[in-house]
């Protein structure tokens, strides 16, 4: 074309304003903002239907151990005086259609692409748009993370075709713990019978039953799903390498008052959730648990025992998550019942935890320990006897192999992190966020990168997600991010990104909280432990939600302080 008539070159127009990948609760609630907004967002979702966590994690037992009255999100007064829980904690498939009505409800499954892997995104400085590239997630190999289950769509909604989207804004809704990992033990695949991941479960179920069942790892997931498998298989071995601390969830009926109850007061409750530390009120506590008399404390813990929740034992005193003489109090407590409830003393021992309490995710459970006194129930101690392999027959320890027919695999995640670095994500200059996080993950506010432009983290690393009830955080991010959003919008202006200074002093402050405490004590998934090779750094910011809104509404009201802001 001669030059004269050249038209003058704008950037082409993105494909949509915003990607979110992921389809569970963030991402849900991120396209119902952005729809708010007036903006068009488009969710790419590599399961066969929306759900996150609870799409995938279909193990026997599978429950989330917040209640349901408050694990559900509060944007919505009619939904949540529409939906009715039938238990104190949901099971799987009940978050799982309470998710699918949310989809529905709010007609949001147009604009969500099911069945779509997200391999990669690429930023374009001149464009000021994000690249994403995606697959059909059926190509996904085994062992990925969410792999093609061989489900068809139910819906009928838009599947993948492959190639790439142009948006302004990327947001990764992916989850802390949808990263499934395996066990790093030799001849996985050599065994002859089935092998289950937690975090993988086929949707047509398991049936154990006359089996010789081994499981691998006893973070919730198996206290979850023991007590259950148990019931059917012929033979449970439980392959032990850190032992949890588990209390008992006291699951039961809600009964129809009880919610009413609830229906009435939400908002106030809502607002109650917004201002306790852990997304999940509780009194807070006055004393020292080093203060009061031997007699007070054992009746305290008691009481936190009979009532259940994760929560109540940590909040009976302040020092308990602070203080190793505190926490060493709560250990012993709960040795106690573990040494009353299993009747074989080594196996009792064995499955005392000895780091302080609360540095890994305690469980809730529900007849964990007493399934070890089941006569063809055994548990193996790997840091007596470790793995050496898995063979075609079973497992094999340095003491000897473990015959079996089916063997789970209950190893956990690469927490936090994971889901964000199996996509090769490229900011500025095609510098990869994997490698910027090579010697751990470095946000601001957790839902920001340096270098990364228009990238969104939902409960991203920094943000103090995996230690408080889910949907509360979800909610306070997407809020905020939808905000940041709208304020560019307002303003015409075209990127957001945190500064590096900004992400230094974010970082350095969530290290020093994190020091503070107990927490860097257990070799956590919190600590990237349990992933060889993981740098060890604390993720998330231990400092509560209340602080840490408050610090992420400052920014915002400071115009964005700690964020450059680009026409
Ligand atoms: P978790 O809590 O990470 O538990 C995984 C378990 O698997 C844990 O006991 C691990 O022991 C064990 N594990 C992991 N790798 C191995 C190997 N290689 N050998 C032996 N044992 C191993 O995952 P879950 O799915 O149970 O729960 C995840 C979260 O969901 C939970 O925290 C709640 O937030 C809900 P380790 O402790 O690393 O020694």
């Amino acid at each position: 074309m001669p030059d004269a008539l050249a038209v003058p070159s704008s950037p082409p127009m993105p494909d949509v304003d915003a990607v979110i990948v992921g389809a569970g609760f963030s991402g849900m609630y991120m396209l119902i903002q952005l729809r708010e907004l007036g903006l068009s967002g488009v969710v790419l979702e590599a399961g066969d239907d929306v759900g996150g966590t609870w799409h995938w994690n279909r193990y026997p037992g599978a429950r989330c151990d917040v209640e349901s009255l408050s694990y559900s999100y509060s944007f919505s007064p009619e939904l949540e005086q529409h939906w009715t829980w039938t238990e104190r904690y949901p099971a799987q498939p009940e978050i799982l259609a309470y998710a699918r009505h949310v989809a529905d409800r709010f007609d949001l499954r147009r604009d969500i692409r099911l069945g779509t892997r997200v391999t990669a995104a690429r930023y374009d400085e001149a464009s000021r748009t994000w690249k994403v590239s995606q697959r059909p997630a059926t190509a996904d190999g085994q062992g990925g993370n969410g792999g093609g289950d061989g489900h068809g769509n139910a819906h009928g909604d838009g599947h993948a075709g492959g190639g790439a989207i142009t948006a302004r804004f990327l947001v990764m809704a992916t989850g802390c713990l949808s990263a499934a990992k395996l066990p790093e033990v030799p001849g996985i695949a050599s065994f002859r019978g089935p092998t289950y991941h937690t975090a993988h479960w086929p949707h047509e179920g398991a049936d154990f039953t006359g089996l010789r069942v081994g499981i691998i790892g006893t973070g919730s997931s198996a206290v979850q799903s023991i007590p259950v498998i148990a019931r059917q298989a012929a033979g449970l071995t439980v392959f032990q390498r850190t032992p949890a601390y588990s209390l008992p969830a006291r699951n039961r009926p809600l009964p129809a008052s009880e919610q009413g109850e609830m229906k009435a007061r939400y908002r106030e409750w809502r607002t109650a959730q917004r201002e306790s530390r852990a997304g999940i009120p509780v009194p807070m506590p006055t004393q020292s648990a080093l203060e009061v008399s031997a007699t007070e404390r054992t009746a305290r813990f008691e009481q936190a025992w009979d009532v259940g929740g994760l929560v109540n034992l940590t909040a009976s005193y302040t020092d308990i998550a602070l203080d190793i003489a505190a926490n060493d109090l709560a250990r012993e407590f709960i040795h106690g019942k573990i040494r009353e409830i299993v009747k074989d003393p080594r196996t009792a021992a064995d499955l005392c935890p000895e780091y302080p309490y609360g540095t890994k995710r305690p469980c809730l459970d529900t007849g964990y320990y007493e399934t070890y006194n089941l006569d063809h129930v055994q548990l193996v101690n790997l840091r007596r006897t470790p793995i050496e392999g898995i063979t075609a027959k079973g497992i094999r320890t340095s003491e000897r192999e473990h015959e079996l027919d089916a063997i789970v695999f209950a190893t956990g995640f690469d927490a936090m992190t994971g889901a964000l670095t199996r996509v090769d994500i490229r900011g500025r200059d095609g510098a990869s966020l994997k490698n910027a996080w090579r010697a751990g993950p470095r946000t601001y506010l957790g839902v920001a990168c340096a270098g990364f432009p228009n990238l969104f983290l939902i409960t991203g690393p920094g943000s103090p997600s995996v230690l408080t009830n889910m949907l509360v955080s979800i909610e306070q991010h997407v809020d905020w991010v939808a905000d940041a959003i709208g304020h560019l919008r307002a303003h015409g202006l075209a990127a957001i990104e945190p500064t590096r200074e900004a992400q230094d002093a974010w970082v350095d402050h969530v290290n020093e909280l994190a020091a503070q405490t107990l927490f860097p004590r257990g070799n956590s998934w919190y600590l990237g432990a349990n992933v060889p090779g993981k740098p060890r750094v604390f993720m998330p910011y231990v400092g509560g939600l209340p602080a840490y809104r408050a610090k992420c509404d400052a920014v915002a009201s400071a115009g964005y302080e700690g964020f450059t802001l680009t026409p």
